[in-house]
Formats: structure tokens, C-alpha cells, sequence
């Protein structure tokens, strides 16, 4: 995919060089070209149609300037809805990308990598010598500062405008509303591919100095970009956030419904139906006790309904359009044996620490019940964080969690 934007020098030059030079040395590939011209009025589609007449796979989009990114999405739905493309190469017009590069790409995706990056920040790659430091800091540190908040620290160059894209990747991706549709596009869908968990290799380019023409790099990209990232960061902390939130409210769901089915008198009710049944290990004449134990009961599995509802249906909602590993019924069990497993670990922390310690634990010369003392970080550093990485793997398993593992360089 090509974007052009007034470079007919270039492109006529381009084309050729694809066809003659680089084509040939991708055998078992069939390579097309998708110029995305936004009715450049330099002559460039002209220039694109001469060549269509010599070669067949070279296809063109016209459309009106509204920014890169709008141009690429057009290309891109282009070539995986019409060229049914297996993958997609972003590649600029002006040589300061080197054709010969692309079969490396490719070489690289036939070794089983999703996602290949033509860096110029690993070893191997360059920047242009002739930039001045202004615009060798700005590139640097804003490929480092969109790192440090994406957390995509074993990609080392973010902004990079080279890059081959596996289709079945870039498909999972909602194109149609990205956050930027100029320069900062491509960070938020390399943000997205990785959290697809793709599997992700950089490998060193050199990055000339434009051959001819203009850059059409306006100076509010910069803002652009900063939003992109950010706007990410928050996006992926939500998820944090309303899952803590989601965890508080359940907690004051639990004491409602047990104090209202033992102060309505149900759970003194249910107590007496149970007390009527004879369990061989179990003295269950004591009503008070039971009634209390069942209304504890009913909070607890009000607050675990209540919180797999919330969190279906609000903390992991982004989850829904992509596709679920499993539907709500399974779900919802996974959730309940999730919670059973945080009783479990509280129950057994409870009793190893009041093993250890006695039941109570004297702290600035006052006495405190162990189980306190236990509890409130057990459930900070063990249950909560457990549960966050249960509710992401197993049960709204789609996408997060999936990344960096599989991300490798070199
Ligand atoms: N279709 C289209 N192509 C664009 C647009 N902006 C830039 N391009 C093309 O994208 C490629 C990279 O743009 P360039 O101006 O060189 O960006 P720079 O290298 O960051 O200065 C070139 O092939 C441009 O012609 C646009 O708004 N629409
Ligand atoms: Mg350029």
C-alpha cells in the first residue's frame, strides 16, 4: 500500500522498481500494489494509470486528503475485502524507504512472524544523517515516550512507516473508528496488534532522506500523537479502575442482602426447613447460627451475581464486539469458581496466620484480631490481583494480557 500525496516524480520511478526488481525476488508471494491517491493535483494518479496499462497488479483508490491514516484504512479494507490480501505492507512513495527492504519483510512473515516493523532504532537501522538534532530528538524521544506509555517497551521503534500487517491481525482491528486518522493512526493499530498478542519482530532498516518532493508532516502531529497515546493508556486503565470500582460495590451488595434476609426473617425461616433435615455430621439445631450462616451465604452469592453482571456488562464490555472464547453461562460458572477460589485462599490465610501468629497479634501496644490483620493483604496483593489476571485470561478471555511474551526483536 502506497499513499500518495503529490509524488509523481516519485511514484513514476517507484512503480517500475517494484515490478522489475523487487517483485522478482519474492517467488512465492503475489505481490500487488495499492496506490492511495488523494487526487494529488501534481498528475500522480496519471502517472499511476500508465503504469496499470503495463501492469495488471498494481491497483488505484482515489479519494479526498483527509490524512494518512484515512488513506491507508481505505487501502487497507481495500485490500482485505477486494484483494482478499493474506498481508499488508505500509511503504511510503518518496525512497526514503528502500523497495529493496520488502523482500525482508516478507522473508520475515514467511518464518511465522504477524507483525514485522522496519526499525531504524535497533541495531542496523539509521536515521537520515542530514536531519538536524531538532528533528532527530523529536523522533527519538517520541518513539520512547509512546513505549514508556503503551508499556511496548520491546518495540523500539513506534512510529516507523514501513511495516507488514498479517490480515488476520489487522481484521480483529476496529479501522473505522480509530482515534486519529492522520500521521498517529499507525500507533494506536500497532497498540492494538500487540495486545492481539501477534507475534512481532523488528527488523533494521535505513531511512534515507526524501528523494523528491515535499513532506506533508504538519507540526499539529506532534498534539495528534500525544493524543493517540494517551487516549490508549486511559482506555487500558479503565479496565483497572472499574474493575476496583466493581469489586467496592459488591461489598456493600453483600452486607444489603445478608442483613436483609436475616433481618426479614427468611433466613430464619430457611434455618427451620434446614434444622427439619438430619445431617450426619452436622448440628444444625442451633437456629441462630444457621440463619445467620445462610444469610452470609445469600450476601456472598449476591455480591458474586452482582459483580459478574457489572463486570460483564461494564468492566469488560470493550471485550464484546471481538470474539468471546466462551458465552455467558460458561462465564458465569467460570466467575463463581473464581470466587470460591478467593474464599478458599482468605479461609486458608485466615487459618496459616492464625496458626503462626495466635488469633490476636498486639500492634502499637493495642491487641488486634489476627484475621484483621491477615485479611487486608491477602486480599490486596493475592485475591484482587488473582482475580484481575482469572477475569482477563479465563473468563473475558479476547485479547488483553496477551502481549510481550510473544514480542521479540533482532
Ligand atoms: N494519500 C495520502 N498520502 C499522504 C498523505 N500525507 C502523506 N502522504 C504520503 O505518505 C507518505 C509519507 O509522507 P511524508 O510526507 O513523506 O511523511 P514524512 O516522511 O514523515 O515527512 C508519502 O508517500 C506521502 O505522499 C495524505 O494525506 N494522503
Ligand atoms: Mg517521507
Amino acid at each position: 500500500m502506497i499513499p500518495t500525496y503529490n509524488e509523481k516524480e516519485n511514484i513514476e520511478k517507484m512503480l517500475p522498481l517494484l515490478e522489475n526488481e523487487v517483485f522478482p525476488k519474492i517467488q512465492n508471494h503475489n505481490m500487488h500494489i495499492l496506490v492511495a491517491d488523494d487526487t494529488s493535483p501534481d498528475g500522480t494518479k496519471e502517472e499511476v494509470e500508465k503504469s496499470i496499462k503495463k501492469w495488471s497488479n498494481i491497483h488505484l483508490l482515489e479519494g479526498k486528503k483527509e490524512g494518512l491514516g484515512s488513506a491507508y484504512i481505505r487501502a487497507m479494507h481495500y485490500a482485505m475485502n477486494t484483494l482478499n490480501a493474506e498481508a499488508v505492507i505500509e511503504f511510503d512513495a518518496d525512497f526514503q524507504h528502500d523497495p529493496h527492504d520488502i523482500p525482508r519483510l516478507v522473508a520475515a512473515m514467511d518464518q511465522g512472524y504477524d507483525y514485522v516493523i522496519g526499525s531504524r532504532y535497533i541495531k542496523g537501522g539509521q536515521i537520515p544523517k542530514e536531519w538536524g538534532l531538532n528533528r532527530k530528538i523529536k523522533s527519538f524521544f517520541g518513539s520512547l515516550l509512546a513505549r514508556i506509555v503503551l508499556f511496548t517497551f520491546s518495540i523500539h521503534d513506534m512510529t516507523s512507516g514501513f511495516k507488514l500487517t498479517k490480515t488476520s491481525f489487522l481484521k480483529q482491528v476496529d479501522l473505522d473508528h480509530l482515534i486519529s486518522r492522520n500521521y498517529a493512526y499507525k500507533l494506536q493499530i500497532l497498540f492494538e496488534i500487540v495486545l492481539l498478542g501477534a507475534k512481532v519482530k523488528e527488523i533494521p532498516i535505513i531511512f534515507y532522506e526524501r528523494s523528491a518532493g515535499k513532506s506533508k508532516m504538519e507540526t499539529n502531529d506532534i498534539y495528534d500523537s500525544l493524543k493517540v497515546i494517551f487516549t490508549l493508556r486511559l482506555r487500558e486503565s479503565m479496565r483497572i479502575i472499574k474493575f476496583l470500582f466493581v469489586g467496592g460495590t459488591g461489598f456493600v451488595v453483600q452486607i444489603i442482602v445478608q442483613e436483609s434476609t436475616i433481618r426479614t426473617g427468611l433466613a430464619i425461616f430457611l434455618a427451620m426447613l434446614v434444622s427439619s433435615i438430619h445431617f450426619p455430621f452436622l448440628n444444625v439445631q442451633n437456629l441462630g447460627a444457621v440463619s445467620n450462616g445462610i444469610g452470609a451465604g445469600f450476601g456472598a452469592e449476591a455480591a458474586i451475581v452482582s459483580n459478574f453482571l457489572f463486570n460483564n456488562f461494564w468492566t469488560f464490555n470493550d471485550t464484546r464486539h471481538l470474539k468471546q472464547t466462551s458465552p455467558f453461562v460458561i462465564r458465569a460458572i467460570k466467575f463463581n469458581l473464581a470466587s470460591l477460589l478467593s474464599i478458599a485462599i482468605q479461609t486458608f490465610a485466615v487459618y496459616l496466620g492464625v496458626r503462626l501468629f495466635g488469633e490476636n497479634i498486639s500492634l502499637f501496644s493495642h491487641s488486634l484480631p489476627t484475621r484483621i490483620l491477615i485479611l487486608f493483604p491477602t486480599i490486596i496483593f493475592l485475591v484482587i490481583p488473582l482475580n484481575y489476571i482469572i477475569y482477563n485470561m479465563l473468563i473475558w478471555k479476547t485479547r488483553y494480557l496477551k502481549h510481550d511474551k510473544k514480542t521479540s526483536t533482532h
